[in-house]
């Protein structure tokens, strides 16, 4: 069965880390940055972010394109079949490329590539 079917716990860190560093936050807590399925876990994980930082802040979630570009991953490994693009994203405009995505993108439920040593709060998912 497909990953988006396995319970899993989300959780919201509010320090403003490079992507890079997120990840490895979450992995030390067991999980991965948030892998997202559909909109109803986009709109789930924008809630959470709400609750926790009462306001749609812009946050890392895990998809990358930094191994190949166009090719969009997911750190934990499950493939990419939903997504939230804004309209004209990926467009990978930024100064030496935008290899890793943000949520809330104009505060609204689309995403947005952008630089990955950017430091944003981000969301971790863990499966239960
Ligand atoms: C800025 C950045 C880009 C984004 C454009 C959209 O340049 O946030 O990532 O694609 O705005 O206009
Ligand atoms: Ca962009």
């Amino acid at each position: 069965f497909s990953l988006s079917n396995i319970r899993r716990c989300f959780f919201v860190d509010t320090r403003h880390l490079t992507m890079a560093e997120a990840e490895l936050s979450c992995i030390s807590h067991g999980g991965n940055l948030a892998s997202i399925h559909s909109s109803w876990e986009n709109l789930c994980i924008r809630h959470l972010i709400y609750q926790t930082c009462r306001a749609y802040v812009t946050a890392w979630i895990g998809l990358f394109d930094a191994i190949q570009e166009g090719k969009w991953m997911w750190t934990d490994g499950s493939r990419v079949a939903y997504t939230s693009w804004g309209s004209g994203e990926p467009n990978n405009v930024g100064h030496g490329g935008e290899h890793c995505t943000e949520i809330n993108w104009g505060g609204s439920h689309y995403w947005n590539d952008i630089p990955c040593h950017f430091r944003k709060p981000f969301v971790c998912a863990r499966k239960l």
